[in-house]
């Protein structure tokens, strides 16, 4: 029976417990680069003992940017800033991944704890979002987006493909896709932001077609011996839950069969009225279903901090790997504390052998 210190192997990647770092983004980026904030998180992220890091949405266009302070890796300079990350998320022993994204119609925003809303039309720091049709997000999202023409599709699956091999040549071992949250390829597949009368619109089919088309063009580049994971947003919670963990699951098997090779289980985010059942291990049963029903692994995030929970999560095989999030910002040696509890043999180890000789040598009880 696995559990949360189980080693896990996808492709020719192995991590040493099944603990990964949710991509968390700071907004601390100064024009797409990141700096000395970023170096020092993720390396305590790592150090704490995670399997796998991955690193924050990284904009694969300017205009793709959440906010004006989030990472890019739209030019070769900004990717190679992120080199002494991929080293020392290795040095400590994890596992370097990267979540690359387009915000679409969430774009041009002021980050969370300045208004979390759209900037201004009128303030210079914002830009023109774009997104698959003329329509806005709502709530404090009101910009409305300029609708893409197919050479703007083309243009920005082209972007997530120069992401994907600057990424893969600074080092990185393990790809996300933001496929979830509302963000442009997960609002391309909802009927709340694309109304589109074109082969990108319409049906499930057509609106998974942004989707399928960039993992197709992502996995020519992206080498077969590294896991090509996505965050897919399955799940609306918007009263129609079935019909969309329906359609979702014809995608994801659609997307299993072009090179998937993981399935980081989220939520839609394309309504400001969804109604998400907050609570500790709630996505499980969810994550669950789309890995009988897809054949992928998967994983989830979302309210996961007991250890207990997520270890069950783990052994009774809802899911594969833990996406660690707010935890860990709480407490980077959040694994060690896990091991305390789930009583592991030899817990210390969990960290790096610097700590874990010193916490092991004098241990009293
Ligand atoms: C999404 C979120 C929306 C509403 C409530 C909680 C979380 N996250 C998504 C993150 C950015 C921060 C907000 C990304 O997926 C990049």
């Amino acid at each position: 029976m696995s559990s949360l210190f189980t080693g896990y192997t996808l492709k020719g990647v192995s991590l040493r417990n099944r603990i990964a770092v949710s991509p968390m983004c700071q907004y601390m980026a100064t024009d797409g680069f990141v700096g000395d904030w970023h170096r020092t998180h993720y390396d305590a992220l790592a150090r704490g003992g995670a399997g796998l890091v991955v690193v924050e949405a990284a904009a694969v266009a300017p205009e793709g940017r959440i906010t004006p302070a989030d990472v890019g890796i739209w030019s070769d300079d900004r990717v190679e800033a992120l080199r002494p990350i991929v080293q020392a998320i290795k040095t400590a022993g994890a596992v370097p991944g990267i979540q690359i994204a387009h915000a679409g119609r969430k774009a041009s925003a002021n980050r969370p704890w300045e208004g979390d809303d759209h900037i201004a039309e009128t303030d210079p720091r914002g830009w023109q979002p774009i997104g698959p049709s003329a329509v806005a997000f709502g709530a404090g999202l009101p910009r409305v987006p300029t609708a893409m023409t197919v050479a703007d599709i083309k243009r920005v699956q082209q972007d997530f493909v120069d992401a994907a091999i600057r990424v893969r040549d600074a080092g990185f071992e393990w790809l996300m896709l933001h496929f979830a949250h509302g963000y442009l390829a997960q609002s391309f597949f909802s009927d709340y932001a694309n109304k589109r009368d074109d082969e990108y619109g319409g049906s499930a089919v057509n609106r998974g077609r942004f989707m399928i088309e960039t993992l197709q063009a992502v996995r020519k580049v992206w080498p077969e011996h590294l896991p090509l994971s996505a965050r897919v947003g399955v799940i609306e919670f918007d009263g129609r839950d079935e019909e969309k963990i329906e359609e979702s699951i014809g995608l994801t098997r659609t997307m299993k069969a072009e090179g998937l090779d993981f399935l980081d289980v989220s939520m839609g985010f394309n309504t400001p009225d969804a109604k998400i059942p907050w609570g500790a291990g709630f996505m499980a049963p969810t994550a669950q279903r789309m890995r009988e029903a897809t054949g992928l692994p998967v994983a989830t995030s979302w309210y996961a901090s007991r250890p207990d929970i997520v270890d069950r999560m783990i052994a009774t095989e809802q899911v594969d790997l833990a996406m660690i999030g707010r935890s860990l910002l709480a407490n980077p040696h959040w694994p060690y504390h896990a091991a305390l509890a789930l009583g592991i043999d030899r817990p210390s180890w969990v960290l790096p052998a610097p700590y874990a000789h010193w916490l092991e040598r004098y241990r009293s009880e």
